[in-house]
This record gives structure tokens, C-alpha cells and sequence, in this order.
């Protein structure tokens, strides 16, 4: 098999015996499905290669974690989900990572939540958005944005490519989540008044920073679990939501993340 370029990679699951690439009784089976779903996605222009160290960078921060979500995860999760639910103009930004990984489950929070999804990536390419596209309709997205024929707005603040979104999606939005983001645009966010949510597994990086709420957790376990909180969210008063979101502290979120990790590490030295 051969991607576009012309360069082998082989068969997507198994080795030239037939034998699968990776056991099912492998210690990593779920880790390194994950990768492989990142690097087929690549070939399929879904995902760059930038985007498969940005994963490794994640992974790391994930055994950090122990690979679970912790309570203050938890908590986080809970926050974003009652600040989405009170938004007046809520969206989801989709990068290349985040389509490969998650995208049928994204579909589902989407339709769940009434909340439309907005293709927006860092690397342009050509037939990437298609690519994206395509994976997403093939999960059923209904409502989703950045894609298709519209005139794009900018913002202003932003000078990658990020910058070019939907004036019916991130533009007007109040309440963002971007998974996996890069810190320029969550600034750029910040500055244009915009309420972010952000989901990335490295507590010190600036998206995670500067983000209003931060999920520090893996997105392949966050995206299940919000789908899990909103079917019983859904049903609250916006009182109920409103003192979700009043209680929850960013800083602390951060810091009890960091504390965590800690700890998790001191319970490794002895
Ligand atoms: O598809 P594109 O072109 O929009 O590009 C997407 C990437 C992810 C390449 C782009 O947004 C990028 O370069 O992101 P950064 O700046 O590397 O930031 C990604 C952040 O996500 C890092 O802090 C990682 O630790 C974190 N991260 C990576 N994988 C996961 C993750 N966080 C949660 N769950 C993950 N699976």
C-alpha cells in the first residue's frame, strides 16, 4: 500500500504474515491502537506529522497522570460542560488530532448538546479540510462548520491560520471548546472576549494557562465522559449550571493538576 506521495506503509492492521501488528494481549494494546489510528490518519492527510508529536508530548503527560481521569479532571469536565450548556453561541473546534481520535464521539456530544462543530486547523494543506470533512460526515456530523461555501471572518488577533473561521461558528461564539490548541489561539481567543475550554494533558502549557477551564486528561477519555454528564446536565436549571461554573477555580484546577502529578511521581520513587 502506498499513500499519495507514493511512500509504502504497509497494511493498516496486520504484519505480511497476517499476524496482527499489535496483539490484543499487549500490556499497550490501547496506546498503541491510538498511535496507529494517528498514523493511518496521517496518511490520509487527516492528521500532520506535527501531529503525531504533539500526540507523543501528550502521552507522556499522560503517564504522568497514570492514565486516568483524576477527580479535578473530573470536576473540570463538569465546569465545561455547564458553561456550554449556558452558552448562547456555543462551539466545538476540530483539528486534525481531535477528528482522528474522537470524532465519532464528538459527533454524538454534538448532536447531544445541540452544540455545532467547527473544522479549524493549524497546518493548511491541501484536501486536509476534505479529508476532515469527509471523516466527520462519514460519523454522521450533522451541523458542522468551517467547511463548505462560506465567507470567512478573521480574527484579528490571530496571525496563523487559525485566524480564517466561520462567522457562524467560532467567530460569534462566546463559549469555545478547543481541544489540543495551540496557545496563540487561545490568546487570540481570550483577547476577542471569548469563554474557552480547553482539554490538554500538559497543565504548563500556555493553552492550558490561559484557557478559562482546563481539562487535564486525555481527550479519548473526556469526550466519553462529557457524553456520559450531559444526558443527566442536560436536565438542570441554569441556577443548577450557573453554581457549577461559580464554583469552579482555574487556578486551583491547575495547581491541584500539577500536585497530582507530583504525587503520582513521589508514589513511584519509594
Ligand atoms: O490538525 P492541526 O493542523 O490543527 O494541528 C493539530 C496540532 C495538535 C498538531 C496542533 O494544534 C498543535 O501543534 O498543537 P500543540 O501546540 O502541540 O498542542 C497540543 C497540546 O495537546 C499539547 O500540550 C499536548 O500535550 C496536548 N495533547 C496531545 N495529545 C493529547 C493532548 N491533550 C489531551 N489529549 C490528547 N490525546
Amino acid at each position: 500500500m502506498t499513500d499519495d506521495d507514493g511512500n509504502p506503509h504497509g497494511n493498516a492492521d496486520n504484519n505480511p504474515d497476517g499476524n496482527p501488528i499489535i496483539p490484543q494481549d499487549h500490556p499497550r494494546a490501547q496506546s498503541l491502537h491510538y498511535r496507529h489510528t494517528l498514523v493511518e490518519a496521517m496518511h490520509q492527510k487527516i492528521v500532520t506529522p506535527s501531529g503525531l508529536c504533539a500526540h507523543g508530548r501528550g502521552e507522556a503527560f499522560d503517564y504522568l497522570l497514570g492514565e486516568i481521569t483524576t477527580p479535578i479532571a473530573q470536576s473540570a469536565i463538569k465546569a465545561a460542560l455547564a458553561a456550554l450548556l449556558m452558552a448562547k453561541h456555543p462551539v466545538i473546534s476540530v483539528n486534525g488530532n481531535v477528528a482522528a481520535l474522537v470524532g465519532e464521539e464528538l459527533v454524538t456530544l454534538s448532536h447531544l448538546l445541540d452544540i455545532p462543530l467547527e473544522i479549524n486547523i493549524f497546518y493548511q494543506a491541501p484536501g486536509r479540510l476534505e479529508a476532515i470533512e469527509a471523516l466527520m460526515r462519514s460519523f454522521g456530523a450533522k451541523n458542522l462548520l468551517g467547511v463548505g461555501d462560506f465567507t470567512p471572518a478573521i480574527i484579528s488577533e490571530l496571525s496563523s491560520n487559525r485566524r480564517i473561521v466561520d462567522p457562524r461558528g467560532i467567530y460569534k461564539a462566546d463559549v469555545v471548546l478547543v481541544p489540543l490548541e495551540d496557545g496563540d489561539r487561545t490568546e487570540a481567543l481570550v483577547a476577542a472576549g471569548k469563554y474557552i475550554i480547553t482539554i490538554d494533558l500538559n497543565p504548563l502549557s500556555r493553552t492550558a494557562q490561559k484557557a478559562n477551564i482546563t481539562i487535564v486528561d486525555n481527550i479519548v477519555r473526556v469526550i466519553p465522559a462529557m457524553i456520559k454528564f450531559a444526558k443527566s446536565m442536560r436536565n438542570l436549571t441554569r441556577e443548577e449550571l450557573d453554581e457549577i461554573v461559580n464554583q469552579f477555580d482555574q487556578p486551583q484546577n491547575l495547581k491541584q493538576s500539577l500536585e497530582y502529578i507530583i504525587k503520582y511521581i513521589k508514589t513511584h520513587i519509594n
